[in-house]
């Protein structure tokens, strides 16, 4: 099947060559898995579900969110979107999650001191912290993991959390953009089969930590990409800002990039030094606007200081690590 596709899509890219337009994004897989060069590994096509779905909503509609797996050429095996530990956390209390009808319309009208506190320092200082994650994310504080998102893809909603540490800390947060087609990182939206959604994260702290560039990002799964020349590395950071962000009908054999997570990246000691400064984005960007699970408590996050931040492609990078060091 895939060479007689790729004798079609030569050809047609050759046709749209031979008439000046560039190749759109259904002309797929325009490159060779053997050209690439990077430190990533390369895969190609739909994942094996190996979980349905995480998550069901009692109360409104939630997209399907699966847990898959998908193999190289080397034989090693990649859990798509990332490996995660929903199905056995602790979910972080939600400020905002419409499944579970917890729709409060205001900080006001949140009842703060039910947050239970995790323990990270007996003696340290009470911190509580607000978080809004496109799509998913897992909170660790000093290596410990302090919650996980209560709702993995959507609807969106928005989190709480306390605990207890001394200064200096360090925030660590697995982010996930969810994806519909596991493997190939999209979704059916905005009138594509295979639209990659975006990502984003923004959170603020009652020590005054607020999330903004002087945190770290790095991204382990890049996806969907087209062309796999698109592909860059530069001082740390893995970039897709060449590669093709338009939706496509025709997304199913597109290629991923994955990068092994280090084992110690959440803990205090992990030497990130060579991890890229976090990109920030505006909330026009991360589309924000018309979601109250963030409007409601905006004085939270933008309104604290705080931004929305991801690694150099908040389209393309899908799974990504986040890392703060409290002084
Ligand atoms: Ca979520
Ligand atoms: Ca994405
Ligand atoms: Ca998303």
């Amino acid at each position: 099947m895939g060479i007689k596709n790729n004798r079609v899509i030569t050809l047609s890219s050759v046709l749209l060559l031979a008439t000046g337009c560039s190749p759109s994004p259904d002309v797929i897989a325009s490159s060779n898995v053997n050209e690439y060069k990077g430190s990533a590994s390369i895969t190609q096509g739909l994942a094996k579900t190996i979980e349905a779905n995480l998550f069901d909503c009692d109360n409104g509609r939630s997209r399907v969110a699966g847990v898959g797996e998908i193999t190289d050429a080397d034989g090693k095996v990649w859990t798509v979107p990332a490996k995660n530990h929903f199905a056995s956390a602790t979910k972080a209390v939600d400020l905002y999650e419409q499944c579970a009808n917890i729709t409060p319309r205001s900080i006001a009208n949140v009842d703060e001191n039910a947050v239970p506190v995790v323990v990270v320092d007996p003696d340290g200082e009470e911190i509580t912290g607000y978080i809004f994650a496109d799509n998913y994310f897992e909170l660790y504080i000093n290596g410990q993991l302090i919650a996980v998102d209560s709702v993995p893809f959507t609807p969106f909603n928005s989190s709480i959390v306390k605990f207890k540490v001394n200064k200096p800390y360090t925030i660590a947060v697995k982010m996930i953009d969810w994806e519909e087609n596991l493997g190939v990182g999209t979704e059916n939206n905005q009138g594509s089969s295979h639209h990659p959604g975006d990502g984003g994260f923004i959170a603020s702290f009652s020590d005054g930590t607020v999330t903004n560039s002087n945190w770290q990002a790095q991204t382990f799964y890049t996806a969907p990409i087209y062309d796999l020349t698109c592909l860059n590395e530069v001082d740390g950071k893995r970039l897709s800002n060449t590669c093709t962000t338009k939706g496509s009908n025709n997304g199913e054999n597109a290629y991923a990039a994955h990068w092994e997570t280090p084992s110690n990246w959440m803990n205090k000691e992990f030497d990130s030094a060579a991890w890229p400064k976090a990109t920030l984005y505006t909330e026009d960007e991360i589309g924000v606007n018309n979601k109250k699970s963030y409007m409601n408590f905006i004085e939270k996050f933008s309104g604290a200081g705080a931004h929305f931040i991801w690694s150099t492609n908040v389209v393309l990078d899908n799974e990504v690590l986040l890392r703060y060091e409290v002084k």
